[in-house]
């Protein structure tokens, strides 16, 4: 689809949302739907709000595109990261078995999931595209346990916005709405193309929000915090892409 005909549909779509074009009715529908980013009306301003309020309204029960087994790239692109904090070297020659993904917040109950513990849970598994930002992409086959069934086994608490996911390399952070979080393709991936992550896509478990762009499926995340609050994360801006100017909703 090309950018016009796919813009063309975003303001049909909007306009049989809204019933009339209005940008005023736009906006209330977006609001009454939890369709307001954190950032609105701060750094970006109603464009950008209403973009994101676009996107979600068509959008958010929408599935990414998956490729069939054909199409798996013979040489994925592993994006080269920060070195690893002084506690990854360890944990690798450990197996993994001391890593822990905690999940905090606002939720009834808090809890640190093993590797080998989210590898015996119920999996789902894709094959979808990572798209870097800045041009390249790949596809893959990724496997791992959905954020809806940790979110459900920890139990949020019904007033819950945001779900933010933390690196072990600490200035890496991101996070997503309720409805990117409970959505069926967004996993904690502990599998790629059939064998355990590989620590240069990951390892040992990665966020993949394969409907966003690549640089919202965080690598080694070792925690995950339910808010309805993006502040006091970070610069405030929900995850080390919009703290530096990128879009917070990378939707594609
Ligand atoms: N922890 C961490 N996660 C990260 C990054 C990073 O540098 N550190 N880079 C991001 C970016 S910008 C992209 S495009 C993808 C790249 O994924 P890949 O290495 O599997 O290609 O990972 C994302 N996740
Ligand atoms: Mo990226």
């Amino acid at each position: 689809m090309s950018n016009i005909s796919r813009r063309e549909l975003i303001t049909t779509g909007l306009a049989a949302a809204a019933g009339v074009a209005g940008v005023g009715a736009l906006a209330k529908i977006a609001s009454a739907n939890g369709l307001i980013p954190p950032d609105s009306g701060v750094l970006y301003g109603t464009g950008e709000s209403l973009t994101y309020a676009a996107q979600r309204l068509l959008t958010r029960h929408s599935m990414a595109q998956e490729f069939s087994r054909d199409k798996i790239s013979a040489k994925p692109f592993a994006n080269e990261v920060n070195t690893l904090p002084a506690e990854f070297a360890p944990l690798q020659a450990g197996g993994f078995e001391g890593w822990r993904l905690k999940v905090d917040g606002m939720v009834a109950r808090p809890k640190a999931y093993s590797v080998a513990e989210l590898k015996l849970a119920p999996s789902q598994s894709q094959i979808t595209m990572v798209a870097c930002e800045e041009g390249w992409d790949y596809i893959a086959e990724w496997s791992g346990v959905p954020l809806e069934k940790i979110l459900r086994d920890v139990g949020v608490h019904p007033s819950a916005k945001y779900v933010v996911y933390q690196s072990i390399q600490p200035e890496w952070y991101e996070s997503i709405d309720m409805a990117d979080a409970l959505h069926p393709q967004t996993i904690v991936a502990h599998t790629m193309n059939g064998t355990d992550l590989p620590v240069p896509f990951g390892g040992p478990l990665r966020m993949r929000v394969p409907r966003q762009l690549g640089y919202k499926s965080v690598k080694y995340i070792t925690r995950i915090t339910v808010t309805d609050d993006l502040k006091p994360f970070g610069k405030g801006l929900g995850g080390i892409d919009s703290d530096n100017g990128y879009a917070w909703y990378a939707g594609i």
